[in-house]
């Protein structure tokens, strides 16, 4: 067994090996997960990006048969065999090697046991991140979350949306708030972008319909499972659009990424054991008021203007099930670029949407006008002079526009049935974490 390997090209992944290749000669490489020694013969588990086939040693090949000793777990390997059908290998097929070679090797014990026999608590798992990515039921996590993007890019572009990239070191919070990152920028403070909030509108009374998937930074205090520092939005702005328009769009968006996970992810979804429902639309809609009269029905108690607790969305979400909206909300809770109704500016043309008790995204129809969004700054105690790169644009004919900002991490919590937001990210950012 050669123990370099300079060649290690393959002719194909562990999911081409079938019957139909009976007799062919193969090339493969990837990862030993288990060696099996039944009598005169030794499997070997290979497992690559695309899954598992049986290597199959047997005795009359005396040199390969004892150099199966010195392979370990998770040692890179390259092979090359021929494929041979029989029934009762999983695939129909095995591979009979006539070259095996040792690329790389792995220590024992390894710090996370990645078959998944041995438990690990999250922290260890996402201290090891690369060894436990290699449980099919966390790759499928991500799997799931590549074909999340992927549908979203799909829909948003069919309806005529441009994909846009706004700066993510930013001279002024676009939330409001105290969650913001300050990094030393040159002679001046700058801070980590919270959302492409104003440069999305800005660029609405450019392309009028644009989207970014992007990361935000946001300084959580608290810890949750449903709250990153750095956390990938899907953020959209429509010109001559208005909540109800968007809030349209967004469950359109939500059912085609649901429906587009479910045939295109079965096999992931199984070794998750989560079972996917497609939402009907249009989704409930529920005023912010009604939601806190229930509430109050349920002995949760929320004072009209406040917001709504964790302890009450986890209330909600046990008779809320699936995909509904929160409308309607009080003006002085949401950010400033929120247009006010014009009959009742108390409240304001906003909206979330939940799953269940989770939050997935927010929105509504924006302040168009820069006297009113001036005011609106002043009134959340923000310096409009910290603006002025962003309220000057408001004079150069700024259109009506609406849109809203989906948080994907959560999103594919929800389809992944993951209870924990970290699950969902490769190398999750909190309070606590900063490497790996
Ligand atoms: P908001 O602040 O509600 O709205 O954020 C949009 C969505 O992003 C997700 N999210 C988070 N996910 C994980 N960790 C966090 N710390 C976190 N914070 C937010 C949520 C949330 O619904 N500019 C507006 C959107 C808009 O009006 O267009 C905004 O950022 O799923």
């Amino acid at each position: 067994m050669a123990d370099d390997a300079y060649d290690t090209r393959k002719t194909h992944f562990t999911s081409d090996i079938g019957p139909e290749l009976d007799g062919e000669v193969v090339v493969l490489a990837g990862w030993v997960e288990s060696i099996r020694k039944l009598g005169g013969i030794k499997f070997i588990i290979l497992r690559d990006k695309e899954g598992r086939s049986q290597i199959t040693v047997p005795k009359s090949n005396p040199k390969i048969f004892d150099e199966v000793d010195n392979l370990g777990k998770e040692y890179v390997i390259w092979l090359r065999g021929t494929v041979r059908k029989i029934e009762k290998a999983p695939q129909g097929a095995e591979i009979i090697p006539d070259e095996i070679k040792i690329v790389n090797t792995a220590i024992s014990p390894l710090p996370l046991d990645p078959s998944g026999k041995v438990d690990a608590n999250l922290d260890t798992q996402l201290d090891n991140r690369v060894l436990d990515l290699r449980r099919p039921e966390k790759t499928a996590i991500f799997v799931i979350r590549h074909e999340t993007v992927n549908a979203i890019r799909e829909f948003l572009i069919s309806k005529r949306f441009i994909e846009i990239n706004t700066p993510k070191i930013i001279a002024a919070s676009s939330e409001g708030g105290a969650d913001l990152f300050p990094i030393s920028y040159y002679e001046k403070e700058a801070f980590l972008s919270q959302s492409a909030q104003l440069y999305k509108e800005q660029m609405s009374s450019v392309f009028e319909k644009v989207f970014e998937i992007a990361p935000c930074f946001r300084a959580e205090v608290s810890r949750t499972v449903r709250h990153l520092s750095e956390l990938y939005a899907v953020d959209v702005e429509a010109a001559f659009n208005n909540y109800e328009d968007v809030m349209k769009l967004l469950e359109a968006l939500i059912c085609h990424v649901f429906k587009h996970i479910k045939e295109k992810c079965s096999e992931e979804l199984k070794s998750l054991n989560h079972k996917l429902s497609i939402p009907k639309t249009p989704f409930p809609r529920y005023t912010y008021t009604d939601i806190i009269k229930n509430l109050q029905k349920e002995e949760v108690k929320i004072n009209w203007g406040e917001d709504i607790t964790t302890q009450a969305y986890r209330k909600l979400g046990e008779s809320l099930k699936g995909t509904y909206f929160i409308f309607d909300w009080p003006t002085a809770g949401k950010p400033f670029y929120i247009l006010p109704h014009k009959d009742n500016p108390q409240i304001c043309e906003s909206f979330d949407l939940m799953y269940g008790w989770l939050e997935l995204a927010s929105g509504g129809t924006r302040i168009y006008k820069k006297d009113m969004l001036t005011e609106r700054l002043k009134e959340q105690k923000l310096n409009p002079e910290s603006f002025t790169f962003h309220l000057k644009t408001f004079d150069w004919g700024m259109p009506p526009h609406a849109g809203w900002g989906l948080g994907l991490d959560r999103l594919v919590m929800s389809l992944t049935g993951s209870e924990n937001i970290r699950e969902c990210v490769l190398y999750p950012r909190d309070r606590d974490r900063l490497t790996p």
